[in-house]
């Protein structure tokens, strides 16, 4: 039974939102990942929505462009904490995607990550799942020590080679 449920206002947001995909795989969670759009199928976003809890569903990741709904209404409709993705737009930048979900009425709460922060939004998924979970929890400190280590790496090369040569390495 997926834990995770993955909704994106359209197929187009699907490049993006992959990468929510790809890091909860990594952390072998179960997720399930559909099109639900507030605006061409409320129906089924209300539906979607409602059902959730019931299916297993911990936490909703959704992302959507421009006007996007998706988040808040799907967080008006249940109790499951709901993470909400910008997703970048031609017109505006993502602008317009980014304040459409982060700015929610008092009670309705929606976790809004950075324009197309997809693999944050699945991160921050998978710290909720594991409030409950240690061997997950061990994962994502195992996870976080690999990102310090990748950087303390680079502090090592750059006092090696100097800005100069490192910059000419980056371009290679
Ligand atoms: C939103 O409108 C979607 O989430 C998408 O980001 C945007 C554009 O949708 P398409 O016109 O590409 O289907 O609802």
């Amino acid at each position: 039974m997926p834990k995770i449920a993955i909704l994106m206002g359209s197929d187009s947001d699907l490049p993006i939102m992959s990468d929510c995909a790809k890091i909860l795989e990594e952390f072998d969670i179960s997720y399930e990942i559909t099109l639900v759009s507030a605006h061409r199928t409320p129906e089924r976003m209300v539906e979607y929505a409602k059902t959730a809890k019931e299916r297993g569903i911990k936490v909703i990741i959704a992302g959507a462009g421009g006007a996007a709904h998706v988040a808040g209404v799907t967080a008006a409709l249940t109790t499951i904490p709901v993470i909400g993705v910008p997703i970048k737009t031609s017109a505006l930048g993502g602008m317009d995607s980014l304040l459409s979900i982060v700015q929610m009425p008092s009670g309705i709460p929606v976790a809004t990550v950075a324009i197309n922060g997809a693999k944050n939004a699945g991160i921050l998924a998978a710290k909720i799942l594991a409030v409950s979970d240690e061997a997950l929890s061990e994962k994502l400190a195992a996870y976080q020590q690999s990102l310090n280590q990748s950087v303390n790496d680079k502090v090592i090369k750059l006092d090696k080679l100097g800005y100069s040569e490192y910059i000419n390495q980056m371009r290679k």
